[in-house]
């Protein structure tokens, strides 16, 4: 591959000129654009420790009433994107939201789509839709785009959650706004207790489930029962893993980010192909090392990370005797939307 000219190998005035008319020579930084062989990603493998972070997430609790924050939420920041990018990838961001009994997170709606990942605390509900979900350890709640949603805390303790956007792509495609709502009013009769066993679908004989988005709430208790029976009835099956899906399509819950859990078994390690969507680990329950090329975290339950894109991930079990259960996102949806998904596997070709 040849050198190609550099900018300051122009004469002063010809760029001057160019400028003028809003003209750049592309050749300056074709490379920059169009690295050789992959790309060169700003996301920096970077792990949160809930035990470092909590603390501090109370204390927002002390310093901002809720009526001046409208969300809680100190935002896990890639330093590779810069801090006040609010971006952990290219298109996820990702927060600790904390809600205090009692308080309320008024009603809105917004163009970006959202997930919770509910990682501690009990009493707390969200309202998507007109669909009350309570939220318990463990459960993922969607709050699709254009949903109307809003927050209530019923319980005495603290409630602390993972919120997962794709708000990074959505604003870089100046396509993300918000507006307000009054309260919702709950509709009765919503809910996932049609979805929850797997293979029956509900059918309506006289009407037809109109929604995008039949499924909001999705217990972890089910799904850790899912994983569970999955692993003992395949013994050798190596990811033990489950896509959150829209029940109705089988295809991802949302749009552009994917939502998966895994379970490593007792002293499991698992490398992960290699392929280009960047991916968060979020640990549900017991403790993980998320091994991200030459980097390793050594995580707690409810730590998290994430790995760049077209890179090498280990995941490993930290218990020789318990399985350990982790939440991943990643941004599958959007690379096979766009058709730049691809898929390294240097292990099996
Ligand atoms: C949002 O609407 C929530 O509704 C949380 O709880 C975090 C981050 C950016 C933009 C909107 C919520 C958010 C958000």
């Amino acid at each position: 591959m040849n050198e190609l000219g550099r900018l300051e190998d122009l004469p002063a005035d010809y760029v001057e000129q160019l400028r003028a008319l809003n003209l750049v020579p592309l050749w300056p930084s074709l490379r920059a654009v169009l690295p050789p062989g992959q790309p060169r990603p700003n996301t920096r493998a970077t792990a949160w420790s809930y035990q470092a972070l909590r603390p501090l997430l109370l204390k927002a609790g002390e310093l901002t009433p809720i009526e001046k924050a409208e969300r809680r939420v100190l935002v896990l920041a890639n330093p590779g994107h810069g801090l006040e990018k609010m971006q952990a990838s290219a298109a996820i961001y990702l927060g600790m939201q904390l809600l205090l009994p009692g308080e309320w997170a008024p009603s809105h709606r917004h163009t970006p789509n959202a997930v919770r990942m509910i990682v501690e605390g009990e009493g707390a509900y969200t309202t998507v839709d007109g669909e009350k979900c309570p939220m318990s350890r463990g459960d993922l709640i969607l709050t699709p785009t254009g949903l109307w949603h809003e927050h209530g805390h019923d319980g005495d303790q603290p409630v602390v959650w993972l919120d997962v956007l794709d708000l990074p792509l959505v604003y870089y495609m100046e396509a993300s706004y918000h507006v307000d709502g009054p309260r919702q009013t709950v509709k009765p009769g919503s809910g996932e207790g049609g979805y929850v066993r797997g293979g029956v679908l509900p059918t309506p004989v006289f009407t037809r489930s109109a929604k995008a988005y039949p499924m909001l709430r999705y217990p972890w208790a089910q799904t850790r029962a899912a994983l569970q029976a999955l692993a003992a009835q395949q013994p050798e099956l190596e990811a033990v893993q489950v896509t959150y899906v829209n029940p109705e399509t089988g295809a991802h819950a949302q749009n552009i980010l994917g939502y998966y859990a895994l379970m490593l078994r007792p002293g499991q390690a698992l490398t992960l192909p290699v392929r280009s969507p960047a991916m968060v680990f979020h640990v549900i329950e017991g403790g993980a090392e998320v091994r991200v090329a030459d980097q390793a975290f050594t995580l707690a339950e409810a730590d998290t990370c994430c790995a760049p894109g077209y890179t090498a991930v280990t995941l490993r079990n930290r218990s020789a005797s318990e399985p350990s259960f982790l939440f991943i996102a990643d941004e599958t949806p959007l690379h096979t939307k766009l058709g730049v998904f691809e898929h390294r596997d240097e292990h099996r070709g």
